[in-house]
């Protein structure tokens, strides 16, 4: 608990078993009230890693999608009674000790939501992220801030946080379940006028931390594209789907399959 506001941190993992643990040992639990996983039917020993860890399991029968991970993850979150919820993916990339201060800027009521940003300051290639991938990072991030006015640093970090009421009122059933659903879901944040905070956080690029290849990164960079031009058509008073129309807020009696659930 932080200022009285439980936290719960979700995972969202994808054959994670080479970097689950490394990442949990790391999760300053005095504040954190709930771990939660959602394994999207990994065809390593993800959810046998996270049984032995202790953290509560979830278990997709079929792959949905990163998209379709986070899904399950809020849902899941909000069912434990999260106030504040963070998003850390289980690879190892970022530092889970930031959570104790994202999940502060939450919980005092300055921000509805935050991004732990690889991309303040200057420690992105200096951690190994590809060139290429920057560049892209910086060009979508420059063309999303100018096209829907806004000055984030960033928009497409695995590290984040919100709070209840984003996860209760935003449309995400109706967001993709691919890797886009992340820069829906900020684009939501913003059209609705929520406040996004920053925090700079360091980054490592290994083998089993990053996997997306070029082409899907292409197909992410694309659909930012369209997400960045559909909120200022919205904003334009067309309507536009995702943003226009109240749509389906997450779904909080769809079943969830738990393979281990921690003892409370
Ligand atoms: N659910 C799901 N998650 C995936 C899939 N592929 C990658 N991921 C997860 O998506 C997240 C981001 O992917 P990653 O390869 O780390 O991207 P990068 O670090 O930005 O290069 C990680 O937590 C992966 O485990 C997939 O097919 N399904
Ligand atoms: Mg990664």
């Amino acid at each position: 608990m932080i200022n009285g506001k439980k936290v719960v941190v979700i995972m969202p993992a994808y054959n994670a078993e080479k970097t689950l643990e490394k990442t949990y040992n790391e999760i300053y639990q005095n504040f954190v009230d709930e771990i939660i996983l959602v394994d999207d039917f990994s065809d390593d020993e993800t959810k046998e890693i996270a049984k032995r860890l202790n953290i509560t399991t979830i278990v997709h029968e079929k792959n949905l999608g990163y998209g379709g991970n986070q899904k399950s993850c809020y849902r899941a979150a909000l069912k434990a009674g999260a106030d504040i919820v963070i998003m850390l993916h289980p690879d190892y990339q970022y530092t889970p000790k930031l959570i104790p201060a994202i999940a502060s800027m939450m919980a005092f009521g300055e921000y509805d939501a935050v991004i732990a940003s690889r991309m303040l300051g200057n420690s992105a290639l200096k951690g190994g992220m590809p060139l290429y991938k920057f560049i892209s990072n910086r060009f979508l991030t420059e063309f999303q801030n100018f096209v829907i006015g806004e000055k984030l640093s960033e928009y497409h970090t695995g590290f984040r946080g919100f709070t209840r009421e984003i996860l209760e009122s935003l449309p995400l059933e109706d967001c993709s379940d691919d890797f886009i659903f992340d820069n829906q879901m900020l684009a939501l944040i913003l059209y609705n006028g929520y406040k996004i905070g920053e925090i700079s956080c360091p980054t490592k690029y290994f083998k089993e931390a990053s996997s997306i290849n070029f082409v899907r990164s292409c197909k992410y960079g694309l659909e930012v594209l369209l997400v960045s031009l559909k909120y200022r058509l919205a904003k334009c008073k067309l309507p536009v789907k995702l943003f226009s129309s109240p749509g389906k807020k997450l779904e909080l009696n769809k079943e969830l399959n738990y393979y281990y659930k921690k003892a409370c």
